[in-house]
């Protein structure tokens, strides 16, 4: 018998543990020692073995073996589901497997086996058993995927010494029962109260509660000051109930479902959402936590990022200059996820995927999956390919503990390990809670069509409430008489609150405050050239020693030169962001700038972090301004659209005076992120009341890069704007760019609105979108820029063309401009809020008008053509035609060949100014007058 045989950590264990007994013979127990004494291997790699006995060798080896195929692989057998179905099973958990018998384990020392386990056994053959009821009961410890040893021995040793195991006193038996039975009598009441109307209940997985208030007891006791929940449909009212704190009066009061003159507040823009979608805050008792709970559109799993953004706002400090300090110790955000869910949603993996990277990292997420076993009427084949339901996290090498939701010991125990782990290793940890639905997905629903044999095993199963009653009853913990005591107590208090119900007064709706109209018309956002001058040598100067890459240098001379002529066009697009966003840090608002590429900038235009040229290391002039009052944070985002944007949402949501940028890397990109755009973006104003302000940079132009690269499809924008939700624009030039980011700064407080900017690409450096000095020191962001030129000669205009972003500068460099000088061109620089009296005032500037065009190069059914026409028509009445110049209706974007854009985009800047053409070009229209015209 040779010891390579059992090459590996096993074989590794026996040798570790002869090399103690050699060094000091009483390290190891006597019975140890006793074989060892008959045993000397050649040396610690696994040559022969000299003098031991064969069969020895193989007991010891063998039984190494078990004990960590159990610690390994003992979820294989962990009974986790409280309806009885037999777990997987795995033959390495037996020691037939190993080669040995429970008699060979009985010969054998407990030291064998290691750990707490073999400190209190008599033999391996305890040990092992201790194991087994450690790793085969009601929780399965699935750990073997993490890669720190350290993480692993804790997580091991914390399972098998049972620290986390909650003591079953009296005193918190019955507290656990009370509050299993709140969570029940909750349920049960709501049925019979409102019998037939959707709640998604809780039951079957009732101690999810329980356990998040040991998660927020161990978030609490460490000094945490927010925790942020983030949860689907399922349970939710429970939760927003008795964790949210959130009073059965309102929740009741919902149900009613009042109609009362004073919510339809649509002038502020709120029309509500169903009952199991709202958020809420709490503080906890003693004042030193707040609980949030995000509010949740019905798109499983969207809201993970958003939470997670939401938590790392919240743990962030940002009101001095420099980067902001994050301290995951402020914060806990904590994920309770679906089982059919946690798998099918991508976001679930882009949010895991956010956990360790710097500009995104929570110190840790506590994940809950809310396993009923089900997904609506999908069984667990039809819904993933993993082995759990959990699967997917496993690459991200965190604890997962599978749980059985009808042991409230367990799931405690797991709810404290998550905790503890969170804190100790600030990482991620996951817990799939495995319970059932005890009714149909929702209360209307019928689970027996389905699942005929599920809900005939459910219908007699007792509820873990019963369950729990019943083993305290049992072991004499607590009288019987108690469980029923409690079921009446919580069953008084809902009837009590029902009784003295006004569902009108009781119903609160989340309006968002109303804004004074006109604000953001009339914020002035120019800044004195000698503090932009001041500004801008801060964010010239380099540490010393600094190599700047040489090709850049160029770049930066341009910038030391760029505000000494005031009335020169001296200022580009990138050097105009910078000094917004130096003036506005200066000024006491922290941005978060993030986006693919972002630090550099896709069109290499940006350069907000410098790379010394010799040795890498970074310099970011934003951070180094003597002049700045809160932080700036810049960050190259992960290949990813929707969780990103879902993570800027939260943190916007939690910091709303931070300016919160997202920038795209092309502007089609932003569809990747469409529900939350949806969900979130556009309508959380109107659904929960909240006053989302984000900025969204999207590069969007007509530039011959094929179907791709060239709409940010402003018109998905312009579909979902309406009342009072966003701000589109497409600006023109450096200095609008200036002033829209500085008002969007200046109405954090006071006007919040979602900022859609357009942004250029070639146009970045050209010289029609520069801006002078002079234009950054005076005045504002303007809706509209009128025909400067136009204006000279306004008497010969008989056509205004209205037209939007980087058309604009291809009309202007056309050679035909000079001499057309029946034809005015204005810019819509906000294309939402439609500029209305804007235009009304530039129509009265031209008293030969004829007709009004609108003009743009995307096709007739994308870009803002469909959202200005009904504008337009109105604005115009009866005094102007208005035609349309651009592309023909088509479904995709634009041309695949750049030689077919030429030809569609030069037919359509000359049928501008030809009063007379027809069609240039079969894909580009030239519209009969619409409706005005038509009128006549
Ligand atoms: C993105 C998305 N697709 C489909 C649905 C419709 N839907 C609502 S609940 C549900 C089943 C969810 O199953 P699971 O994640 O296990 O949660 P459970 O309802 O069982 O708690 C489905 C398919 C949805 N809400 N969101
Ligand atoms: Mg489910």
């Amino acid at each position: 018998m040779t010891l390579d045989r059992y090459s590996g950590v096993n074989a590794g264990y026996v040798l570790e543990l002869y090399e103690k007994y050699r060094r000091d013979p009483q390290s190891v127990d006597p019975a140890t020692r006793e074989i060892f004494s008959a045993w000397v291997p050649v040396d610690a790699v696994g040559s022969a073995a000299k003098g031991a006995s064969p069969a020895d060798l193989h007991v010891i080896v063998g039984a190494a073996n078990l004990a960590e195929s159990i610690r390994r692989y003992g979820h294989l057998a962990a009974q986790l589901d409280p309806l009885g179905q037999p777990p997987l099973g795995d033959s390495t958990l037996w020691p037939q497997a190993h080669g040995i018998t429970d008699d060979d384990l009985k010969r054998l020392p407990a030291s064998l086996i290691d750990g707490p386990p073999a400190e209190r056994s008599a033999n391996a053959y305890d040990a092992v058993e201790k194991l087994r009821r450690t790793y085969c009961s009601s929780t399965g410890f699935d750990i073997a995927q993490l890669f720190v040893p350290e993480e692993r021995a804790w997580m091991r040793h914390a399972a098998e010494s049972g620290r986390y195991l909650p003591p079953m006193d009296p005193r918190s038996a019955e507290s656990l029962l009370d509050r299993l039975t709140q969570i029940e009598v909750f349920e049960r009441f709501l049925q019979r109260t409102f019998t037939g109307k959707t709640r998604f209940s809780i039951e079957g997985l009732d101690m999810l509660l329980p356990m998040l208030d040991e998660i927020m007891v161990g978030a609490a006791g460490t000094g945490t000051r927010h925790m942020v929940v983030g949860m689907a449909h399922r349970g939710r009212l429970n939760v927003l109930a008795h964790i949210l704190r959130k009073p059965y009066r309102e929740i009741l009061a919902e149900f009613k479902d009042p109609i009362a003159v004073q919510m339809l507040r649509l002038d502020v823009g709120w029309m509500g959402d169903v009952k199991y979608h709202a958020g809420a805050t709490t503080e906890m008792p003693a004042g030193s936590m707040f609980v949030s709970m995000a509010p949740n559109p019905s798109h499983l799993e969207a809201v993970n990022p958003v939470v997670v953004g939401m938590a790392r706002a919240a743990g962030t400090l940002a009101d001095r200059g420099g980067a902001p300090i994050f301290d995951g110790t402020m914060t806990v955000p904590v994920l309770i996820h679906g089982d059919s869910a946690f798998p099918g949603q991508g976001i679930v993996a882009e949010t895991l995927n956010l956990s360790r990277l710097e500009g995104y990292q929570t110190d840790g997420t506590i994940h809950i999956i809310a396993n009923n076993q089900l997904g609506f009427t999908a069984t667990p084949g039809e819904s993933y390919s993993t082995s759990y339901a959990s699967g997917l996290a496993r690459g991200f090498k965190i604890p997962i503990v599978h749980v059985n939701a009808d042991d409230p010991a367990a799931c405690l125990e797991a709810a404290r390990l998550a905790w503890e782990y969170r804190a100790k290793f600030r990482k991620d940890f996951l817990i799939d809670l495995v319970g059932y639905r005890r009714h149909g997905h929702n209360e209307g629903d019928e689970p027996a069509f389905t699942q005929p044999v599920m809900y005939k095993r459910i219908s007699t199963h007792p509820t873990v409430r019963e369950l729990f009653a019943d083993s305290l009853a049992k072991h004499g913990t607590l009288p019987p008489e108690t469980a029923d005591t409690l079921v009446k107590k919580h069953y008084t208090v809902l009837e009590q609150t029902l009784a003295s119900l006004k569902p009108e007064e009781d119903f609160v709706p989340p309006i968002p405050t109303p804004v004074a109209p006109g604000i953001a018309a009339k914020t002035q956002t120019g800044v004195p050239i000698e503090r932009l001058r001041d500004l801008n040598e801060s964010l010239l100067a380099t540490p010393e020693g600094f190599t700047v890459h040489k090709k850049l240098e160029r770049g930066r001379d341009r910038k030391r030169a760029m505000l000494t002529k005031p009335a020169e066009r001296t200022v580009d697009w990138a050097g105009a962001e910078e000094l917004a966003m130096a003036s506005i840090v200066a000024e006491g608002v922290a941005i978060r700038l993030t986006g693919e590429d972002v630090q550099r900038g896709t069109f290499s235009h940006r350069h907000a972090v410098l790379h010394d040229a010799n040795t890498g290391v970074e310099h970011v002039p934003l951070q180094q301004l003597p002049q700045a009052r809160a932080s700036f944070e810049i960050h190259n985002s992960p290949l990813t659209e929707a969780a990103t944007i879902g993570f800027e949402f939260g943190y916007n949501m939690q910091e709303p005076r931070h300016l919160v940028i997202w920038e795209a890397q092309y502007g089609d990109f932003i569809n990747g992120a469409q529900i939350i755009l949806d969900q979130f973006v556009t309508s959380g104003r109107a659904k929960w009341g909240l006053r989302p302000s984000l900025v969204f940079l999207l590069p969007h132009g007509y530039e011959g890069q094929g179907p791709e690269h060239s709409s940010a499809r402003p018109e998905r924008f312009l579909q979902a704007a309406a009342d009072i939700n966003l701000r589109l624009v497409n600006c023109t030039t450096a200095a609008q760019y200036f002033h829209v980011l500085r008002r969007q700064a200046a109405l954090l407080d006071r006007d919040p609105l979602p900022l859609i900017i357009l942004t250029p690409k070639s146009l970045l450096r050209h010289a029609a979108v520069a801006s002078t000095p002079q234009e950054l020191t005076e005045g504002h962001f303007r809706s509209v820029l009128d025909d400067a030129e136009a204006l000279t000669r306004a008497k010969t205009v008989k056509r205004l063309v209205l037209c939007s972003g980087k058309v604009y500068v291809d009309l202007i460099s056309h050679e035909k401009r000079a001499a057309a000088t029946q034809v005015a061109i204005c810019r819509v620089e906000q294309l939402y809020p439609f500029p209305n009296v804007a235009l009304r005032e530039v129509l009265e500037h031209y008293p030969g008008l004829k007709e009004v065009v609108w003009l743009q190069e995307e096709p007739s059914n994308m870009g803002a053509w469909e959202f200005m026409r009904p504008l337009l028509d109105e604005l115009l009445g009866d005094r102007y035609p208005l035609r349309y110049i651009g592309r023909a209706r088509n479904s995709s974007p634009s041309e695949g060949s750049s030689a077919w854009h030429q030809v569609n985009q030069k037919a359509l800047v000359e049928l501008a100014f030809d009063l007379e053409a027809d069609a240039l070009s079969p894909s580009v229209v030239w519209s009969k007058p619409v409706r005005s015209l038509a009128k006549k």
